[in-house]
């Protein structure tokens, strides 16, 4: 007896801490080799369904003297993470102009030493390919970014419509969704 009160307790203090994990919008739990003059700001990732693709958008910026060499990314929240980059590609169909948006795979980022590199809806991005669970507003999960020194970095990445601050209110649709 008494079990059911203490565990709905303990379920609102994890969503707590979900919730002002989100609105940190970032922590690293591990900055080694190249990556430890790095900073990363700004980081999302969008909702989808499990099965599905989504991608991770934030700003690096190096503050070290060496540049710093992006070449693998792995995530809990699905089965593979890739560097993408989206280009506007304009060919020719039934004589007529057409544009479309093409992802190419990255094999490797270089952010140089002093610079910020931002990845956002357009360009570049950490495409993650099917998704192992559902990603909703309020929840995050977990990247590993590797350098080419063997560097890795640990983010926690919310899940949001857009960069957090950028007039979207993280807190209250963290809210909406566990209100039901
Ligand atoms: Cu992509």
């Amino acid at each position: 007896m008494g079990s059911m009160p203490r565990k709905a307790v303990s379920v609102k203090i994890a969503l707590a801490l979900a919730v002002l994990a989100g609105a940190a919008a970032l922590a690293w739990a591990q900055a080694g080799g190249s990556f430890e003059h790095v900073e990363v700001t700004g980081a999302w990732v969008r909702p989808a369904p499990a099965g599905d693709n989504s991608a991770v958008y934030f700003t690096i910026t190096n503050h070290g003297a060496a540049d710093v060499v992006l070449v693998a990314a792995e995530t809990d929240a699905a089965r593979m993470a890739e560097i993408h980059e989206t280009v506007m590609e304009v060919a020719m169909v039934d004589g007529r102009l057409v544009q479309n948006m093409q992802m190419h795979h990255v094999d490797s980022l270089v952010v140089p030493a002093g610079e910020s590199v931002s990845l956002k809806p357009g360009g570049l991005h950490l495409m993650l390919l099917g998704l192992t669970r559902d990603l909703e507003i309020g929840q995050s999960i977990t990247v590993r970014i590797s350098a080419a020194d063997g560097g890795v970095l640990e983010l926690v990445v919310p899940v949001s419509q857009g960069e957090p601050g950028e007039g979207h209110d993280d807190h209250a649709h963290a809210h909406a969704g566990h209100g039901h």
